[in-house]
């Protein structure tokens, strides 16, 4: 696709998929935010986390969603933080989030670390005091000093609106400002245009209530005995099913690389589910949007190994200790002497984030090197 056609693709997307309601709210918070951080000279990071929902409904009873939990995300932020970086934390609504992502119902729940003291006051288990403590520290230094701008969407066409809006904020930011794009973005959406009204229903009771309404020709009015040709021997009536039709999304990474925020650094994930392909995959991506690194993981293994693709050098692999079913990007497994030791506890995430911090100085220097000459 040409330079014109893909800006004519982002364009006529954004005419045709409405903004979320809270976008110009989420936009001013992000600009207070960014010159904020921009005026102390400190880094700015957007970080993207969790899945977008893609809405078969216009007022939405059934969604498509994915897997992911935001806690790449989350846990990133925290090490962003942790590394000075001011974090735009743009995620799945009630997806985890930064610190309380510790106390999730999914790990420890709360309820579970408490108990009632002498008085009748509710007090923290003294065995988890020091844990909480430290957690607790960093999230109250977080917010005291509006370090952390939590951000929600929920579908694709909010996520993608939000996105644009906050990297274009970021342009100003030049080599400072880093893009990590860890959210799990839907390949697919059903286009407004397609999108039934209200709730798909399962019998034709519209069309037999309301016949005036009844689109001409409509698959739902058949009746169940209605001459099947979609298979040959069907066992439910193609009338019963329902067949969704999904348009692909337009490839936004070009846009952001180009457009939206082309100074910055850009960081995008790379995620697949067969080892054979994951790292062909990350070097495709890299050299079709021309960005600075993407970081393939495998839905198996993404909690204990990623490899890192960049421009000009070699695929780096981290990963941290766990127990067994180790394998290469072809789906082999490790020696033992290749398999990592140490602390079980140790999460990917601390060495994700200072090996992008230490690249993302990289890029900040070649820069400014590029700007004097
Ligand atoms: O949320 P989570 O920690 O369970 O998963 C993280 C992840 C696998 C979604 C992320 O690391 C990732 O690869 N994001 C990009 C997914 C994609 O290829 O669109």
């Amino acid at each position: 696709m040409s330079a014109s056609e893909s800006l004519q693709a982002e364009d006529a997307y954004f005419a045709s998929n409405a903004p979320p309601k809270q976008l110009a709210a989420h936009t001013a918070l992000a600009e207070a935010f960014i010159s904020q951080h921009a005026a102390a000279n400190r880094r700015v990071v957007l970080v993207t986390s969790g899945g977008t929902t893609v809405p078969l409904e216009k007022n939405t009873v059934r969604f498509i969603d994915n897997f992911s939990a935001g806690t790449r995300g989350a846990t990133s932020a925290e090490y962003f933080l942790s590394a000075g970086y001011a974090v735009i934390f743009l995620h799945r609504q009630f997806s985890l989030l930064p610190y309380s992502r510790h106390y999730s119902h999914s790990t420890d729940c709360l309820l579970d670390l408490l108990e009632e003291d002498s008085d009748g006051r509710v007090a923290v288990r003294p065995s988890d005091s020091d844990r909480i403590l430290d957690v607790l520290r960093k999230y109250q230094s977080a917010r005291r000093n509006n370090m952390l701008l939590l951000l929600p969407f929920v579908t694709i066409g909010d996520y993608l609106h939000e996105l644009r809006a906050v990297a274009r904020l970021m342009a100003p930011l030049g080599s400072s400002g880093l893009l990590y794009l860890a959210a799990a973005v839907s390949d697919f959406f059903v286009p407004p245009e397609r999108l039934s009204e209200h709730k798909i229903q399962s019998t034709n009771i519209v069309e037999k209530l309301y016949p005036q309404d009844a689109p001409s020709p409509s698959p739902q009015i058949e009746d169940e005995e209605t001459f099947d040709n979609f298979d040959a021997s069907p066992r439910v009536p193609r009338s019963k099913r329902l067949i969704i039709d999904l348009d692909p999304v337009p490839k936004f990474l070009k846009s952001l690389v180009e457009g939206w925020a082309p100074l910055g650094m850009i960081v995008s994930f790379k995620l697949e589910t067969d080892p054979r392909i994951l790292v062909h995959k990350a070097r495709y991506s890299l050299e079709r949007y021309q960005h600075h690194l993407v970081i393939g993981n495998l839905l198996s293994t993404r909690k204990w190994e990623v490899v890192f693709v960049a421009p000009n050098r070699e695929d780096q692999w981290l990963r941290v200790a766990r127990h067994g079913g180790w394998g290469d990007a072809e789906g082999r497994p490790l020696r033992p002497d290749e398999v990592p030791e140490g602390d079980p506890e140790q999460e990917i995430e601390a060495l994700i984030i200072p090996a992008v911090a230490k690249l993302h100085d990289d890029h900040i220097a070649k820069s400014s090197s590029a700007e004097r000459k």
